[in-house]
């Protein structure tokens, strides 16, 4: 019987994830822990919440004990443009609160699963075709608290035997829950414009290529990794997963072929920029296909086509 708890179960992944979990192993089997944020619908109807502030260790423990815990989806984190204007708030969140769900693992033997990113290199890495196994040397806080993760979930494996998995996500791309302060969100935001403006106003230029994917995949990806063969597992942890890989006008091009008059102009924001020519133009996700079988169903073209059909669906009933 597996009991899950899902950290940062409110935000972008964590949402979809925990209702697929449910969904899978049984809704009381599976935590959503929350903070700030309350959970509403779905979330809150399908299952059991808890208060789980990660930077709390007594809070962490006592939920992972009163559910008899055996694996976490670590998703609690400050994504990377915010991490860049509060870099205090992106490493008590990414490294203190990543600690603490590793101890917490070691003491109950729980699995945890680690999302990292492509935030986890940096312009010194080969951005084109980027192996599973390079130079990581990243200039965002964000960045750097995904490669301390890393290193600290391959410790704890290596150390203790706690049973740490991970890859390092694209930007992803959904249509339940708003990202909330990547560099990646404007592949997000666009079609919720396309639909409801016909016009976007992107803040990366032209030629930003980076990888992305679309949430089914994302969702999968997690899963299949928690559940696969350990023996097969030669890396366990931050695993290279890619999808698809464009840039703003390609994007744009694809969304004109449902949306003829859609307008796309840019006013770059340095900042998220910056981030962007410092990450991947396309990683090489070979490791994750031979080890675990990772293999997207979702490319550009299937991906616009459910994005646009789900949100002039909500458009169509005022929910956004
Ligand atoms: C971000 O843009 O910060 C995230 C990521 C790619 O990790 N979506």
């Amino acid at each position: 019987m597996k009991n899950i708890l899902v950290t940062g179960s409110v935000g972008q992944i964590g949402s979809e994830l925990t209702l697929e979990l449910r969904n899978r192993f049984g809704g009381s089997n599976v935590v959503a822990g929350i903070n700030r944020t309350q959970p509403t619908g779905e979330l809150a109807e399908t299952g059991p919440y808890m208060k789980v502030d990660t930077t709390n260790l007594e809070e962490l423990a006592s939920t992972v004990k009163k559910y008899n815990i055996d694996t976490i989806y670590h998703l609690a984190a400050v994504l990377s443009a915010v991490g860049e204007k509060n870099p205090g708030l992106a490493w008590n969140i990414g490294v203190n609160g990543l600690y603490n769900v590793l101890e917490v693992a070691r003491e109950f033997n729980c699995a945890v699963f680690f999302p990292s990113s492509i935030g986890a290199f940096g312009p010194t890495t080969p951005l084109d075709n980027t192996p599973q196994d390079t130079i990581q040397r990243p200039t965002s806080m964000y960045g750097i608290t995904k490669v301390t993760g890393e290193m600290l979930c391959d410790y704890y494996y290596l150390r203790f035997g706690v049973d740490t998995r991970g890859v390092r996500y694209p930007g992803i791309i959904s249509n339940a829950t708003l990202p909330g302060g990547g560099t990646t969100d404007y592949a997000v935001e666009i079609y919720y414009e396309a639909v409801k403006h016909q016009k976007f106003t992107c803040p990366l230029g032209k030629g930003t290529f980076l990888d992305m994917m679309y949430m089914p995949d994302a969702i999968d990806a997690a899963i299949n990794l928690m559940e696969a063969d350990p023996s097969k597992l030669k890396h366990r942890n931050a695993f290279n997963i890619s999808a698809m890989s464009f840039d703003p006008e390609i994007l744009a091009t694809e969304i004109r072929k449902h949306i003829p008059g859609f307008v796309m102009s840019y006013d770059v924001d340095p900042m998220k920029q910056k981030i962007a020519d410092s990450w991947p133009n396309y990683m090489n996700d070979a490791a994750a296909r031979e080890e675990w079988g990772w293999n997207p169903v979702y490319n550009l073209e299937s991906m616009t086509v459910d994005m646009l059909k789900v949100i002039r669906d909500k458009h169509s009933k005022g929910l956004i």
